[in-house]
Protein backbone atom coordinates (compact mmCIF):
# COMPACT_ATOMS: atom_id res chain seq x y z
CA UNK A 1 0.00 0.00 0.00
CA UNK A 2 2.72 3.02 0.81
CA UNK A 3 4.08 2.62 -2.47
CA UNK A 4 0.66 4.05 -4.20
CA UNK A 5 0.79 7.12 -1.68
CA UNK A 6 2.15 10.34 -4.02
CA UNK A 7 2.02 13.06 -1.58
CA UNK A 8 1.17 13.91 2.35
CA UNK A 9 -1.62 16.46 2.37
CA UNK A 10 -1.12 18.17 6.25
CA UNK A 11 -3.91 17.39 8.39
CA UNK A 12 -4.66 15.99 11.90
CA UNK A 13 -3.99 14.16 13.63
CA UNK A 14 -1.56 13.37 11.49
CA UNK A 15 -0.42 14.15 7.56
CA UNK A 16 -2.66 12.02 5.15
CA UNK A 17 -1.09 9.69 3.12
CA UNK A 18 -2.69 10.86 -0.46
CA UNK A 19 -3.01 8.79 -3.50
CA UNK A 20 -3.87 11.04 -6.11
CA UNK A 21 -5.01 8.29 -8.19
CA UNK A 22 -7.53 7.00 -6.22
CA UNK A 23 -9.33 9.99 -4.38
CA UNK A 24 -12.81 11.20 -4.82
CA UNK A 25 -14.47 14.44 -3.32
CA UNK A 26 -17.59 13.76 -1.68
CA UNK A 27 -19.79 17.01 -1.28
CA UNK A 28 -22.72 16.23 1.24
CA UNK A 29 -26.37 17.30 0.90
CA UNK A 30 -25.07 21.23 -0.29
CA UNK A 31 -28.92 21.78 -0.68
CA UNK A 32 -31.84 24.86 -0.55
CA UNK A 33 -33.48 22.73 1.88
CA UNK A 34 -30.48 22.99 4.67
CA UNK A 35 -29.35 26.09 3.62
CA UNK A 36 -32.59 28.37 2.84
CA UNK A 37 -35.24 29.63 5.45
CA UNK A 38 -38.44 27.52 4.69
CA UNK A 39 -37.01 24.87 3.87
CA UNK A 40 -36.28 21.57 5.79
CA UNK A 41 -33.53 22.80 7.83
CA UNK A 42 -35.30 26.21 9.06
CA UNK A 43 -38.76 24.05 9.94
CA UNK A 44 -36.59 22.64 12.66
CA UNK A 45 -35.94 25.89 14.35
CA UNK A 46 -32.21 26.02 12.85
CA UNK A 47 -30.20 28.89 11.74
CA UNK A 48 -29.09 28.33 8.48
CA UNK A 49 -27.27 31.26 7.89
CA UNK A 50 -24.62 29.09 9.11
CA UNK A 51 -24.83 27.09 6.41
CA UNK A 52 -24.90 29.73 3.35
CA UNK A 53 -21.23 30.86 5.41
CA UNK A 54 -19.27 28.13 3.95
CA UNK A 55 -20.49 28.14 -0.07
CA UNK A 56 -17.52 30.28 -0.76
CA UNK A 57 -15.00 27.36 0.62
CA UNK A 58 -16.69 24.53 -0.45
CA UNK A 59 -16.93 26.24 -4.18
CA UNK A 60 -13.13 26.51 -4.06
CA UNK A 61 -12.61 23.01 -2.98
CA UNK A 62 -14.92 21.75 -5.81
CA UNK A 63 -13.26 23.72 -8.45
CA UNK A 64 -9.90 22.28 -6.96
CA UNK A 65 -11.02 18.80 -7.51
CA UNK A 66 -12.03 19.34 -11.17
CA UNK A 67 -9.15 21.53 -12.42
CA UNK A 68 -6.85 18.60 -10.79
CA UNK A 69 -9.48 16.40 -12.94
CA UNK A 70 -10.33 14.28 -10.20
CA UNK A 71 -14.21 12.91 -8.97
CA UNK A 72 -16.63 15.34 -7.54
CA UNK A 73 -19.70 13.09 -6.38
CA UNK A 74 -22.56 14.62 -4.59
CA UNK A 75 -25.33 13.73 -2.85
CA UNK A 76 -28.83 14.63 -2.03
CA UNK A 77 -31.05 13.80 1.41
CA UNK A 78 -34.00 12.92 -0.66
CA UNK A 79 -37.30 10.51 -0.76
CA UNK A 80 -39.52 9.62 -3.66
CA UNK A 81 -43.12 11.70 -4.27
CA UNK A 82 -44.92 8.45 -3.09
CA UNK A 83 -43.16 7.94 0.15
CA UNK A 84 -41.86 4.48 -0.20
CA UNK A 85 -38.50 5.34 1.11
CA UNK A 86 -39.27 7.03 3.97
CA UNK A 87 -39.91 5.52 7.29
CA UNK A 88 -42.43 6.79 9.45
CA UNK A 89 -39.72 6.62 12.17
CA UNK A 90 -38.37 9.34 10.41
CA UNK A 91 -41.55 11.17 8.94
CA UNK A 92 -43.01 11.45 12.42
CA UNK A 93 -39.96 13.25 14.06
CA UNK A 94 -38.86 17.14 13.29
CA UNK A 95 -41.42 19.63 12.96
CA UNK A 96 -45.05 18.21 13.09
CA UNK A 97 -46.46 21.39 11.12
CA UNK A 98 -43.99 20.85 8.25
CA UNK A 99 -42.62 17.19 7.96
CA UNK A 100 -41.21 15.45 5.05
CA UNK A 101 -43.04 15.39 2.45
CA UNK A 102 -45.25 18.18 3.25
CA UNK A 103 -45.93 21.25 0.81
CA UNK A 104 -43.14 24.10 1.48
CA UNK A 105 -42.60 27.55 0.59
CA UNK A 106 -39.97 25.41 -2.03
CA UNK A 107 -42.20 22.58 -2.33
CA UNK A 108 -42.32 19.06 -0.78
CA UNK A 109 -40.09 19.18 1.86
CA UNK A 110 -36.82 16.93 0.66
CA UNK A 111 -39.27 14.81 -2.19
CA UNK A 112 -36.93 14.50 -5.27
CA UNK A 113 -37.64 16.73 -7.70
CA UNK A 114 -38.73 19.64 -5.63
CA UNK A 115 -37.52 22.99 -5.68
CA UNK A 116 -35.95 23.62 -2.15
CA UNK A 117 -34.61 19.64 -2.87
CA UNK A 118 -32.13 21.13 -5.29
CA UNK A 119 -28.59 21.63 -4.47
CA UNK A 120 -27.45 25.16 -4.37
CA UNK A 121 -26.82 26.64 -7.57
CA UNK A 122 -23.35 28.21 -6.89
CA UNK A 123 -22.63 24.50 -6.02
CA UNK A 124 -24.22 22.84 -8.88
CA UNK A 125 -23.28 19.52 -10.01
CA UNK A 126 -21.19 19.74 -14.23
CA UNK A 127 -21.48 17.23 -16.72
CA UNK A 128 -20.40 14.61 -15.92
CA UNK A 129 -20.32 14.58 -12.15
CA UNK A 130 -22.51 11.75 -10.38
CA UNK A 131 -25.20 12.90 -8.20
CA UNK A 132 -26.63 10.40 -5.54
CA UNK A 133 -30.15 10.56 -3.89
CA UNK A 134 -30.02 9.17 -0.64
CA UNK A 135 -32.94 8.27 1.83
CA UNK A 136 -31.12 8.23 4.68
CA UNK A 137 -28.43 10.17 6.57
CA UNK A 138 -25.66 8.00 5.38
CA UNK A 139 -24.56 8.45 1.31
CA UNK A 140 -24.26 4.34 1.66
CA UNK A 141 -27.65 3.31 3.17
CA UNK A 142 -29.77 2.52 -0.13
CA UNK A 143 -27.90 4.05 -2.89
CA UNK A 144 -25.46 2.75 -5.23
CA UNK A 145 -22.56 4.85 -3.68
CA UNK A 146 -20.11 2.03 -2.89
CA UNK A 147 -20.55 0.29 -6.10
CA UNK A 148 -19.40 3.81 -7.98
CA UNK A 149 -16.82 4.13 -6.11
CA UNK A 150 -15.35 0.85 -6.66
CA UNK A 151 -15.93 0.76 -10.13
CA UNK A 152 -13.68 3.89 -10.33
CA UNK A 153 -11.20 2.30 -7.86
CA UNK A 154 -11.45 4.88 -5.59
CA UNK A 155 -9.53 4.60 -2.24
CA UNK A 156 -9.89 7.81 -0.57
CA UNK A 157 -12.34 10.11 0.30
CA UNK A 158 -12.31 13.98 0.50
CA UNK A 159 -15.87 15.23 2.57
CA UNK A 160 -17.46 18.22 2.40
CA UNK A 161 -21.06 19.34 2.81
CA UNK A 162 -24.05 19.35 5.98
CA UNK A 163 -24.42 18.47 8.77
CA UNK A 164 -20.77 17.80 10.18
CA UNK A 165 -22.50 15.87 12.51
CA UNK A 166 -25.48 14.52 10.83
CA UNK A 167 -25.38 13.38 7.27
CA UNK A 168 -21.30 14.22 6.84
CA UNK A 169 -19.98 12.22 10.15
CA UNK A 170 -22.79 9.14 9.69
CA UNK A 171 -21.26 8.98 5.49
CA UNK A 172 -17.52 8.88 7.19
CA UNK A 173 -18.58 6.17 9.16
CA UNK A 174 -19.89 4.15 6.89
CA UNK A 175 -16.72 4.75 4.51
CA UNK A 176 -14.02 4.63 7.05
CA UNK A 177 -15.90 1.12 7.64
CA UNK A 178 -15.64 -0.23 4.02
CA UNK A 179 -12.13 0.70 4.01
CA UNK A 180 -11.92 3.92 2.57
CA UNK A 181 -9.78 6.38 4.35
CA UNK A 182 -11.52 9.67 5.18
CA UNK A 183 -10.07 13.42 5.03
CA UNK A 184 -12.84 16.05 6.35
CA UNK A 185 -12.25 19.23 4.67
CA UNK A 186 -13.12 21.93 7.94
CA UNK A 187 -14.00 25.20 6.49
CA UNK A 188 -16.64 23.65 3.70
CA UNK A 189 -18.54 21.48 6.35
CA UNK A 190 -20.70 22.99 8.91
CA UNK A 191 -23.32 22.26 11.49
CA UNK A 192 -25.94 24.38 12.60
CA UNK A 193 -24.43 23.85 15.83
CA UNK A 194 -21.02 25.09 16.12
CA UNK A 195 -20.18 22.61 19.47
CA UNK A 196 -21.73 19.73 17.67
CA UNK A 197 -18.90 20.66 14.50
CA UNK A 198 -15.84 20.70 17.17
CA UNK A 199 -17.25 17.68 19.22
CA UNK A 200 -17.25 16.00 15.39
CA UNK A 201 -14.02 16.55 14.31
CA UNK A 202 -13.23 15.49 17.63
CA UNK A 203 -14.41 11.94 17.76
CA UNK A 204 -13.10 11.29 14.11
CA UNK A 205 -9.80 12.50 14.54
CA UNK A 206 -9.37 10.97 18.20
CA UNK A 207 -8.06 7.41 18.71
CA UNK A 208 -5.53 8.00 16.12
CA UNK A 209 -7.99 9.22 13.43
CA UNK A 210 -10.03 6.71 14.15
CA UNK A 211 -13.14 7.43 11.74
CA UNK A 212 -10.28 9.65 9.98
CA UNK A 213 -8.18 12.75 9.53
CA UNK A 214 -9.36 16.96 9.45
CA UNK A 215 -7.64 19.09 7.15
CA UNK A 216 -8.27 22.82 5.61
CA UNK A 217 -9.34 23.65 2.31
CA UNK A 218 -5.97 25.52 1.16
CA UNK A 219 -3.58 22.04 1.79
CA UNK A 220 -6.27 20.09 0.68
CA UNK A 221 -6.41 21.90 -3.04
CA UNK A 222 -2.47 22.24 -2.53
CA UNK A 223 -1.86 18.48 -2.00
CA UNK A 224 -4.26 17.41 -4.67
CA UNK A 225 -3.38 20.36 -7.18
N1 LIG B 1 -27.83 16.38 5.50
C1 LIG B 1 -28.08 16.33 6.81
O1 LIG B 1 -27.20 16.49 7.64
N2 LIG B 1 -29.40 16.13 7.19
C2 LIG B 1 -29.94 16.60 8.36
O2 LIG B 1 -31.11 16.38 8.63
N3 LIG B 1 -29.11 17.32 9.18
C3 LIG B 1 -29.44 17.99 10.30
O3 LIG B 1 -28.54 18.47 10.99
N4 LIG B 1 -30.72 18.13 10.63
Amino acid sequence: MPEKHTAEIKAEPFAFPLKRDAIALVVIDMQRDFAEPGGFGASLGNDVGRITKIIPDVKRLIEGFRMAGLPVIHTMECHRPDLSDLPPAKRNRGNPALKIGDAGPMGRVLIAGEAGTAILSELAPIDGEIVIEKPGKGAFYATPLGDILKARGIEQIVFAGVTTEVCVQTTMREANDRGYECLLAEEATESYFPEFKTAAIAMITAQGAIVGWVGSVDDIIKGIA
